[in-house]
């Protein structure tokens, strides 16, 4: 028994000092940073609450550990979060990727086409092709909402404010981020504002509250809210909802020109967070 082992630690190390050659050979010192994006293509459209983003991947392909500063750049009306990613990368064996997020934004006016942010560092470089898209239409029957640019009272540090105006309803998707959640647990009220492109005639807003087979309305969902409107200024309130017990709301009103919505969360069921799904506005 004594002899097997001994057998196979001298095995191991004469395996070690093979492979100890064979990476050194392979090992690429001169350019160690090897680049990827994922995905490798970006869809983004120009509306502040509809912002995109990828993962920048940093790879240690070489020996010794190493700082890299990627250097970002953009195309066209592309605006990046950032043109500098610095980062640690260790030599680790294997080899180990570091990825960042890449936030990407374009404005309102961006002509829809393919453009390309470019990563570098010493010796790699990324392209990654954005896809700027038309604006989503916002006539009769459109969500006027859809990506508009969402402010709220306190926006919970899981959450991200825009949650709520970016097209996804379901709350299956609630602990995706496609909600806001409030940040003053236990105080009321709090307010999320949606605030329109221009001033459109509305008539109706739908309310979608946490309602969920996890999270069921009855006892994560906002129970008291009133829905109001912005008139030259003035916050004018629409429909009082109370004791509402149900994932969606729909608050049918006479029209009126406004230039944003607002819903004032007065209590929620189990008396914590105000939480929204989505909140939609229409012109009938
Ligand atoms: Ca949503
Ligand atoms: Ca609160």
């Amino acid at each position: 028994m004594r002899r097997q082992i001994a057998v196979v630690a001298m095995s191991a190390a004469a395996l070690g000092v093979i492979t100890a050659v064979a990476s050194t050979a392979a090992r690429p010192d001169d350019d160690p940073v090897r680049l990827t994006a994922t995905p490798e293509r970006v869809e983004v459209v120009g509306l502040p609450c509809l912002p995109s983003s990828f993962q920048l991947g940093m790879t240690n392909v070489g020996s010794a550990d190493l700082y890299a500063d990627v250097e970002l750049s953009a195309g066209g009306p592309v605006e990046l979060e950032r043109g500098l990613m610095s980062s640690w990368l260790p030599a680790w064996d294997p080899d180990h990727t570091v990825t960042s997020r890449v936030g990407i934004t374009v404005p309102r006016d961006a002509a829809p086409g393919s453009y390309d942010v470019r990563a570098t560092t010493d010796g790699a470089e990324v392209t990654v092709p954005i896809e700027v898209l038309p604006q989503p239409p916002k006539g009769p029957g459109d969500n006027l909402a859809l990506g508009e640019g969402a402010t709220a009272s306190s926006t919970h540090a899981n959450f991200d404010v825009c949650g709520a105006a970016d097209g996804n309803t379901s709350s299956a998707d609630w602990d995706t981020l496609t909600g806001w959640n409030d940040a003053t647990s236990r105080v009321f009220p709090d307010t999320y504002d949606i605030a329109l492109a221009a001033p459109a005639t509305v008539a109706r807003v739908e309310t979608w509250t946490l309602d969920s087979a996890q999270y069921p309305a009855a006892r994560y969902g906002l129970r008291d809210f009133d829905v109001q409107v912005r008139v030259g200024g003035a916050w004018q309130t629409v429909h009082e909802v109370r004791g509402n017990t149900t994932g969606r709301v729909t608050s049918a009103f006479a029209p009126v020109t406004a230039d944003a919505v607002r819903i004032v969360g007065l209590a929620s069921n189990n008396g914590d967070y105000s939480r929204l799904v989505e909140v939609e506005v229409f012109s009938g």
